[in-house]
């Protein structure tokens, strides 16, 4: 995918380095708060990799698999044996205390057959007192802001004084990334909830300014109406098998709620090839103990801790030090964190295996490939990854990576064949992506790839002999199913993205082009000015006029990657023909996508940089029924002329 990555970003990144400015994680005045650890005295390849279980269901009749997930606070060891425990969030099931991880356990689900998710906020101590954010948090984003109360919920918060920030209840709403959802499941970032908790102050806000909307409507629909502290969402599965993930939306607060734990793999599974063409299984609700997996879901993050082990997030704060934690650009994490352990082993038999690779990162772009000498840079890939799919399901053919680029959200199901691999082999996963802003362009010339000795490292292979026959198909031989394309668009929008100054930090917008073509950059609380007319293919073409990479996420659809380039007609690298939710835009280009719009209401489209998605960098997109005429082109005759309704409170 990146191979031949990228005349023009290198071109224009020439200075990615300058794009690490020393300011990029801390900076001005840190609060006395412990230690950071030094990543690299942290054994590496002393943990086995731990694979998530399925999620346990409450319930499955002939209509539906039923569930009732939280989200908890837990501790978990997440650095290896004898180091401290870590604080996290993360979800389980409520019918087993045990389940709770982070990662959460895997929802299996299956084409066609609808899940019903109660997601319930169970962020309380066991005086059923709220538990405040394990990070500070910047009271003065455009954000949840519970403590603003009915009439300033969603909207920029104040400061109340505590060096911490907002200590308050904490807001959140799951989305599914990926799934074709209706609008009331879709994990509105205005659609919070607080924790049911026996101190909540009176006049906080307790859910966000469109959870009424959207109850009403799940409650028309369904005839099951939320309790307090939740919210039930279904999943119709009506789309083709593929990877999802599931985590925290909320407005202004995901990355930090992300970053605190609660995200899980949903793996929708499906007929489109025959049993035991791909490697498997992937773990299922009613596995024996000791089951052997060949099908491996792998969530890939960065993590920075404190040397008695808590998570660490960077803290800036405003006013010189005497103002609230502010938000901060991006993350880099000193460590990496697989499947919720730092550098895990992973003991493999001489036969195929298929990862769902995800990079779960709040920034950071990963640059993955397989080696034997985990250190050398550039590194030198020994066996080939073979991508078989992307966000959306599988890809038209299989195509062999000796690199393969992840940008935040984005999916890759891949096949590595252990198979001609002497046993006793340790090969190892590395990541070549920079720490720090990513700006296109290669490791080692455009940019300094990741350090060797700690964020450069993922994972380690231990090869072993095999055990019985892999009945899988070659991945060089394998014939994956045809799929239609979409067809012709429309409409063609023309879309930007956009950075601005503003409070001294450089804040990067969506936007539409203004008649000269240039960027107009819009805030989230901009009127509405992507909205398709339901069941209508669009066209959008996103101009990035910054120095970064972003990646771009569409809510509701999988879209099909048209073009890049200057012109948005150079063709997409072959890893990017399937369908997908979530495009790298690549600096000064155009990136062109066509997407078809089938469910009605309000969605949003955003940058899945957390950090960038926190403050302003995401959108209403709303589908409006079929005879209402299309608005906003893009831009370009003039502006918006829709009235806002990201904040009504319908219902
Ligand atoms: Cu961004």
């Amino acid at each position: 995918m990146v191979t031949r990555r990228r005349l023009l970003a290198a071109g224009a990144t020439g200075g990615a380095a300058a794009l690490i400015p020393a300011g990029w994680a801390a900076s001005g005045r840190a609060l006395a708060a412990a230690a950071p650890l030094d990543a690299r005295d942290i054994p590496k390849y002393v943990t086995p990799l731990r694979i998530p279980p399925a999620m346990p269901t409450v319930a499955t009749d002939p209509e539906r698999d039923t569930y009732e997930i939280a989200v908890r606070q837990f501790r978990q060891q997440i650095l290896p044996p004898s180091w401290p425990r870590t604080t996290v969030w993360g979800y389980g099931s409520t019918t087993d205390p045990d389940s709770f991880g982070y990662p959460a356990p895997t929802i299996v689900a299956r084409m066609g057959r609808p899940v019903r998710v109660t997601w319930l906020n169970q962020l309380v101590d066991d005086r059923g007192d709220y538990l405040p954010h394990l990070l500070p948090v910047d009271p003065t984003l455009h954000w949840a802001n519970p403590a603003g109360g009915i009439e300033h919920r969603d909207r920029h918060g104040q400061w109340d004084g505590s060096p911490q920030g907002y200590r308050g209840p904490v807001p959140q709403v799951v989305h599914l990334h990926g799934a074709h959802s209706a609008q009331e499941s879709d994990g509105h970032s205005e659609a919070w909830y607080l924790p049911v908790a026996r101190n909540l102050p009176p006049d906080f806000a307790v859910s966000g300014s469109a959870y009424r909307e959207f109850r009403s409507r799940f409650a028309e629909r369904s005839g099951l109406r939320w309790a307090p502290g939740s919210a039930t969402f279904e999943y119709a599965n009506d789309q083709r098998p593929c990877t999802l993930w599931y985590h925290d939306h909320a407005l202004g607060l995901t990355r930090e709620n992300v970053y605190a734990g609660p995200a899980g793999f949903y793996l929708l599974d499906g007929d489109d090839l025959p049993d035991g063409v791909l490697p498997g299984p992937t773990p299922t609700r009613d596995d024996p103990p000791n089951a052997s997996y060949h099908d491996i879901p792998l969530m890939i993050q960065d993590r920075s801790f404190t040397a008695d082990g808590e998570l660490r997030y960077p803290k800036r704060y405003s006013g010189g030090g005497d103002g609230p934690p502010t938000w901060v650009p991006g993350f880099s994490g000193s460590t990496m964190v697989v499947n919720g352990r730092t550098w895990p082993t992973l003991t493999v038999r001489r036969r195929r295996y298929r990862f769902r690779l995800l990079n779960a990162c709040n920034s950071r772009f990963l640059l993955l490939s397989v080696v034997a000498n985990a250190t050398a840079r550039p590194a030198r890939p020994v066996l080939p990854v073979w991508q078989i799919g992307s966000d959306g399901g599988l890809l038209p053919e299989p195509v062999p990576h000796e690199r393969v680029a992840l940008g935040p959200a984005q999916r890759v199901d891949a096949i590595v064949d252990f198979t001609d691999v002497p046993a006793g082999t340790e090969l190892y996963l590395v990541n070549e992506g920079p720490d720090g802003m990513y700006g296109g362009g290669r490791p080692g010339v455009d940019f300094p790839p990741a350090d060797p000795h700690t964020t450069g490292q993922v994972l380690r292979f231990v090869v072993t002999d095999a055990t019985g026959d892999d009945p899988s198909v070659p991945p060089e031989q394998l014939r994956l199913p045809s799929q239609p394309r979409l067809g012709t668009a429309q409409r063609v929008r023309r879309l930007s993205l956009n950075e601005r100054m503003s409070g001294g930090s450089m804040v990067m917008l969506l936007g539409v082009l203004d008649e000269r073509g240039r960027g107009l950059p819009l805030r989230w609380s901009d009127p509405v000015t992507e909205q398709p007319t339901l069941g209508d293919t669009e066209e959008w073409e996103v101009r990035n006029f910054t120095r970064h990479v972003h990646p771009v996420h569409l809510h509701q659809v999988q879209f099909e990657l048209l073009g890049r380039g200057h012109s948005g007609q150079v063709r997409p690298d072959p890893g990017e023909r399937g369908r997908m939710d979530t495009v790298l835009a690549y600096p000064w280009e155009v990136t062109r996508i066509r997407a078809r719009f089938d469910l009605p209401g309000r969605f949003a489209w955003h940058c899945h940089l957390l950090e960038h998605e926190d403050n302003e960098m995401m959108r209403p997109l709303t589908v409006l029924p079929r005879g209402g005429a299309a608005a906003g082109d893009g831009g370009s005759t003039g502006g918006p002329a829709a009235p806002p309704t990201a904040s009504t409170d319908a219902g």
